[in-house]
C-alpha cells in the first residue's frame, strides 16, 4: 500500500460521511432510506410483537426467552436509564458485553434515545478500550460484572485510570443498571428511574450510526464510523440474500457485538425480519450443538477454525443438528477442502461471506453451484459495490489475475474516526482492506490471502493458504496454518502448525511424503512441522498468524542460541 495516495477528504467525515455527490446517487438508486435505527425495534415490536425475539442466558446467569414486545419493554426502561446517567442524543456509549441476552435491549437502548454505541468485544483489554476511550470520549461505558474468567467492572476501573476520561460506568444488574462508583473499590449503586417513557430519537439517515471496531492486525483497533442509511441497506440486502425470515433462529457464537456477527447477516438482519436471536454463551461445539438441538436453529455464522471444530466433533456428539439450513462462513480463509465437508456433514448449505467492518460483504448465494460455493467467497452484497484488484504499484492486474483489492461503495467507510489510517484510501475514496483477491470467470472473488501472508523463500512465493488446504484435507488433521519466519540462507522459510485429532499423531516427513504426492513444488514443502493442542486466535476466534509467527520466531532465536534443537 502506498502512502503516496493518502488524502485527506475536504468533508468532515466525522460529521458527514460520504461526499455530497454520492450520497444523492445512493439515495436516488434507493440504496439509502429514511429508515435509522433508532427507530429499529420500535417497528419489529409493532410487526412481530408475540414473536420470540432474543433467547439466552442474561447477565446473572439465568434463562431468558423475551418476544419483540418485551425486548422493547426492557430497552425503553434501560433507554431512561441511560439518560439519567447523562446520555443524550449523539453522545457515545461504549458497549462490551459478552453473549448474553441483555446485549440486544442494551444496543437497541443506546439506538433509541439518539446515543451513538461503539461496539467492543469482551477480548479487547486495556490498551485497546483505553484507545477507544480516547478516541471516541463516551459519556457513558455499559458492560458486566464477572463473566468467564474476566471482571469486566475491574477491567474498566483499571483502564480509566489510564485515561482522563471519567465516563459514567454502568454495570447490568436487577435495576438493569447499576452506577459504578468509581473512586471507591467495591461501591456502586442503583441509576434511578425515570418515570415517563422517552420517546425514539428521530437521527438524520445519513448521521453516524454506531462505532465499529476494525480488525486491523497491527496495532490498536481504529474505530470506524457507519451510517444508518448505509449500514440499514447492508441488512436489507442480507434478509433477501440468506433468506432471513421470521422462521429464522439464529446462532449467534462468534462474538456479539463483531460485525460479523451484528450484520452478515447477522442479529440486527434477523431482528430487522422478525426472526429468532440465539446467544451462545461460550464458543466449545459441545455448548453449541446443544441449543441447535433445543432451539431448533437454523441458521449459525461461524469463523473458520470454529468450523474445522464443528466439523471434527460432529461425529462425535449425539445432538441432533438437522435443524440447520444455512451455516455461514466467514472471517477467514477457509480451506476449500474443508467447505467440501459441510454440506455431507451437517446436510445443509454452506454460505461463504467475505466481509469486513469497514464495509464490503461479498456473500456465495444460496443457490449457486456447490463447486463455486466450496472455491470462492461469493461476490459484493451490491450492485453498486465498485471493485479494483490492481498490483502492487497500482497497475490493474490482468482478469482473472490475483492482486490488492481495492473498494468503494454504498455502504464501505471514506475514512475512520478522526482521519487515522489515511493511507488505505486512494484519492477516489476506494478503501484498500489489505487483501489479495482473484475475480473467477463466475464474477466471485476468491481470497487468496492478505498482503502479508505470503511466504517469500528464496524468491519462490509461497501461498499459505494453498499449502494449509491440502493438509486439512488429511483425515488426521483437525487444522493447519502455514507461515513464514526469518532464514538466514533462504530469506523466508515455511512452517507448517497443524492440530491433529485427538489422539493422532502425524510427523513432518508424513506431512511432506503427502504434499509431494499431491504434486506440490518442492520449494511449497514445509520447511518445520509444528503439531499443536488448539491454536492461538483473536478475539473473534479468527487464526491469529502473528502469534505462530511470534513463536516461531522465539523458536528460531533458541535454536540459534543453542537452547534448543
Ligand atoms: C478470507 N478472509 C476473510 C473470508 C473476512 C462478515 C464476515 C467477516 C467479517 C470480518 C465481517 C473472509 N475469507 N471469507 O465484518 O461483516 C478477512 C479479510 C478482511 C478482514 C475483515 C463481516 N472474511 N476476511 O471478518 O473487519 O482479511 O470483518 O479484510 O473483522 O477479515 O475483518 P473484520
Amino acid at each position: 500500500m502506498s502512502t503516496e495516495n493518502a488524502v485527506k477528504p475536504e468533508w468532515d467525515p466525522a460529521n458527514k460521511l460520504y461526499p455530497p455527490e454520492f450520497e444523492r446517487r445512493y439515495r436516488e438508486a434507493g440504496y439509502w432510506t429514511d429508515d435509522t435505527f433508532a427507530q429499529l425495534l420500535d417497528v419489529a415490536a409493532s410487526q412481530y410483537g408475540s414473536n420470540e425475539a432474543v433467547v439466552g442466558l442474561n447477565w446473572a446467569g439465568s434463562e431468558i426467552r423475551w418476544t419483540y414486545k418485551e425486548v422493547l419493554d426492557r430497552a425503553i426502561d434501560i433507554g431512561a436509564q441511560l439518560s439519567r446517567a447523562g446520555v443524550t442524543v449523539r453522545s457515545r456509549v461504549l458497549v462490551q458485553l459478552p453473549n448474553i441476552a441483555d446485549f440486544v435491549p442494551v444496543v437497541a437502548a443506546i439506538f433509541r434515545i439518539g446515543a451513538i454505541p461503539l461496539f467492543s468485544i469482551p477480548a479487547h483489554r486495556r490498551d485497546a478500550l483505553g484507545s477507544f476511550i480516547e478516541a471516541a470520549e463516551p459519556v457513558a461505558i455499559v458492560t458486566v460484572g464477572r463473566y468467564g474468567d474476566c471482571d469486566h467492572r475491574k477491567l474498566m476501573r483499571e483502564t480509566l485510570l489510564e485515561t482522563e476520561y471519567r465516563p459514567q460506568v454502568l454495570v447490568l444488574a436487577e435495576d438493569p443498571l447499576e452506577f459504578e462508583v468509581l473512586d471507591s473499590p467495591t461501591d456502586s449503586v442503583s441509576v434511578p428511574r425515570h418515570t415517563h417513557t422517552v420517546p425514539a430519537a428521530a437521527p438524520e439517515p445519513t448521521e453516524l450510526a454506531f462505532l465499529q471496531v476494525s480488525g486491523g492486525t497491527t496495532g490498536v483497533p481504529k474505530l470506524i464510523p457507519r451510517s444508518h442509511a448505509a449500514y440499514h441497506y447492508t441488512l436489507r440486502r442480507s434478509v433477501e440474500i440468506c433468506n432471513v425470515t421470521q422462521a429464522t433462529r439464529f446462532l449467534v457464537v462468534i462474538p456479539c457485538a463483531h460485525n460479523f456477527a451484528m450484520s452478515s447477516p447477522g442479529i440486527l438482519s434477523v431482528l430487522l425480519a422478525g426472526g429468532t436471536v440465539v446467544m451462545c454463551p461460550d464458543p466449545m461445539p459441545s455448548t453449541a450443538f446443544e441449543l441447535v438441538e433445543r432451539e431448533k436453529i437454523t441458521l449459525v455464522s461461524l469463523v473458520p477454525p470454529l468450523l474445522m471444530l464443528w466439523l471434527a466433533m460432529s461425529g462425535k456428539s449425539a445432538a441432533d443438528l438437522s435443524s440447520l439450513e444455512v451455516i455461514n462462513v466467514g472471517g477467514a480463509a477457509l480451506a476449500a477442502e474443508a467447505a467440501a465437508r459441510v454440506g455431507p456433514t451437517f446436510g445443509c448449505t454452506l454460505q461463504q461471506v467475505f466481509g469486513m467492518a469497514e464495509g464490503l460483504v461479498n456473500y456465495t448465494r444460496l443457490d449457486d453451484r456447490s463447486d463455486v460455493i466450496i472455491n470462492s467467497q461469493g461476490y459484493p452484497l451490491s450492485p453498486a459495490d465498485e471493485i479494483k484488484i490492481l498490483n502492487e504499484d497500482g497497475t490493474p492486474t490482468t482478469e482473472g489475475e490475483p492482486g490488492v483489492l481495492w473498494t468503494r461503495g454504498p455502504y464501505t467507510i471514506r475514512g475512520y474516526l478522526g482521519g487515522v489510517g489515511a493511507d488505505s484510501f486512494d484519492e477516489e475514496g476506494f478503501y484498500c482492506p489489505g487483501d489479495i483477491v482473484r475475480r473467477l470467470p463466475s464474477g466471485h472473488l476468491r481470497v487468496e490471502g492478505r498482503i502479508s501472508d505470503h511466504i517469500n523463500r528464496a524468491g519462490e512465493k509461497i501461498s499459505a493458504e494453498e499449502i494449509e488446504n491440502h493438509i486439512v484435507a488429511l483425515p488426521q488433521v483437525v487444522d493447519a496454518a502455514v507461515v513464514g519466519v526469518t532464514d538466514p540462507r533462504l530469506g523466508e522459510r515455511s512452517c507448517a502448525f497443524i492440530v491433529a485429532q485427538p489422539g493422532k499423531v502425524i510427523s513432518h516427513s508424513e506431512i511432506n511424503g503427502y504434499l509431494r504426492d499431491r504434486g506440490l513444488a518442492n520449494y511449497k514443502i514445509p520447511d518445520q512441522t509444528i503439531v499443536r493442542e488448539h491454536f492461538p486466535v483473536t478475539g473473534v476466534g479468527k487464526l491469529s498468524r502473528r502469534a505462530l509467527r511470534k513463536e516461531l520466531a522465539s523458536i528460531a532465536e533458541d535454536q540459534e542460541l543453542g537452547l534448543r534443537t
